[in-house]
């Protein structure tokens, strides 16, 4: 059933059967106090106005039967899929924090936040880099699936949000980005990255909300349910 949702810049048509809700690096070491984005000195609390917004849509999601996806960046405790050139502008990946090693999988900080723990059956993607479809299968886990178009949430915005849209959309997926449910350090960077995807008649693809995206779903359910 095709759903049409307003959204910049005209609405964004899909179908929920052959669309994934993929929700990128909501964890801990992004989002609190302890973790690599405090370690590079960045104010964690900007990234928490989209957890509850989130919290709605994957709770619709789920209630819908779609496919979710949750992704989280990181590397391997022996840090063998970490380039060097990598470590070397994020020199805090792999050092101890209260939450563990940074940004090293099985760690507690690597791990997603406890509003959006991922429920089982749904797909956890690890990722070594900023974009989903780097050294991944999930593009293979989509075309499996007969996915053909994403709603994109998450953090940060103009980092691994945008580099997998950018993705995605040279793949030939249809995103939609919620601009609520993402967030940044830098709400500057925020703002001009969601303009980016919908400039040019939708260069990248498309930016709505939660609350438009949730109106026009069959299913209304409350934030954490
Ligand atoms: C960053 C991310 N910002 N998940 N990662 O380094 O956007």
């Amino acid at each position: 059933m095709t759903t049409l949702v307003p959204a910049k810049p005209g609405p964004y048509a899909f179908d929920p059967e052959s669309t994934a809700l993929v929700i990128i690096d909501m964890q801990r070491d992004f989002l609190e106090p302890g973790g690599f984005g405090s370690a590079l000195g960045n104010d964690v609390s900007l990234l928490s106005s989209a957890v509850e917004p989130l919290q709605r849509v994957l709770a619709t999601a789920r209630e819908l039967g779609m496919t979710i996806i949750h992704t989280r960046e990181g590397h391997r405790p022996d840090m063998s899929d970490c380039p060097p050139a990598k470590f070397a502008r994020g020199e805090f990946i792999g050092t101890d924090s209260p939450k563990g090693r940074i940004l090293i999988r099985g760690e507690y900080g690597h791990d997603i936040v406890d509003e959006l723990a991922p429920a089982p059956g749904e797909i956890v993607l690890d990722k070594p880099g900023k974009g989903s479809f780097c050294a991944t299968d999930l593009d293979l886990i989509l075309r499996n699936l007969g996915i053909k178009s994403l709603i994109v949430t998450g953090v940060t915005t103009e980092v691994c949000v945008h580099t997998t849209v950018r993705e995605a959309n040279d793949r030939g997926y249809e995103c939609l980005v919620l601009e609520d449910c993402c967030g940044s350090y830098f709400p500057e960077f925020h703002e001009v990255a969601l303009r980016m995807i919908a400039a040019q008649g939708g260069i990248f693809g498309w930016v709505g909300t939660s609350s438009d995206l949730l109106e026009m779903l069959p299913v209304n359910v409350a934030a954490g349910a």
